[in-house]
């Protein structure tokens, strides 16, 4: 059985998890809850000690999450997710950047918030918040790229799932009502609710 080492707050693990959901391999997949920054056992499986983490079965591992999410769809046999070639796949690796890159700075965002006053860098966070603002931005203007159900949708809704999750103050939606209706619809695709952040 594969071994994920999972955190519920992660969007790089929900992606992970989106993909096990939609792939159908819920049955192949046990999900070990992990606290990355709590769990040093972490480390013996991935030197960074980072959720997503995927221990195979002779207990070898794998990370991080666009690896993860690689061997699951060729495990699953599915290149509808992910085309094997051609300009779809750049196409689609390029959104699942974009998501991750959302994941990024809201993820910075977080972390830099949590530190003690006199230790919080308002320009890092500034820059951080400009990367989402862009990002969403090009996302309203190729809202159309989105349309297929890809690893690289899927993993943009993750990034706009942990911005409301965890910085709804961003209010990402104003001004962008095209990729507002988009993520409105995708957020009730089952592989999305099942994984929703808690
Ligand atoms: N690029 C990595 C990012 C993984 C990541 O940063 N995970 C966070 C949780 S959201 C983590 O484990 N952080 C622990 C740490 O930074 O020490 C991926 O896509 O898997």
């Amino acid at each position: 059985m594969l071994q994920l080492r999972y955190s519920p707050a992660s969007p790089y693990a929900r992606k992970v998890m989106v993909i096990v959901h939609e792939t159908g391999l819920s049955d192949e997949v046990s999900i070990v809850t992990t606290n990355p920054h709590q769990e040093e056992s972490l480390r013996v499986h991935n030197p960074l000690c980072k959720v997503p983490t995927l221990v195979l079965e002779d207990g070898e591992a794998l990370f991080d999450s666009p690896v993860i999410v690689e061997y699951l769809l060729a495990l699953a046999s599915n290149t509808d997710l992910l085309p094997l070639g051609g300009p779809a796949r750049w196409s689609v690796l390029r959104l699942q950047a974009l998501g991750d890159g959302i994941c990024d700075a809201a993820f910075g965002t977080r972390m830099e918030t949590l530190r003690a006053d006199g230790e919080k860098s308002p320009s890092f966070i500034a820059r951080q918040e400009a990367a989402m603002m862009a990002a969403a931005d090009w996302l309203e203007g190729q809202a159309r790229q989105l349309e297929p159900i890809t690893l690289g949708s899927l993993t943009v809704a993750c990034g706009l799932g942990y911005m409301d999750f965890r910085l709804p103050h961003l209010d990402w939606r104003t001004g962008r009502p095209r990729l507002a209706a988009w993520y409105a619809a995708i957020e009730t695709r089952p592989s999305l609710v099942a994984t929703r952040p808690a």
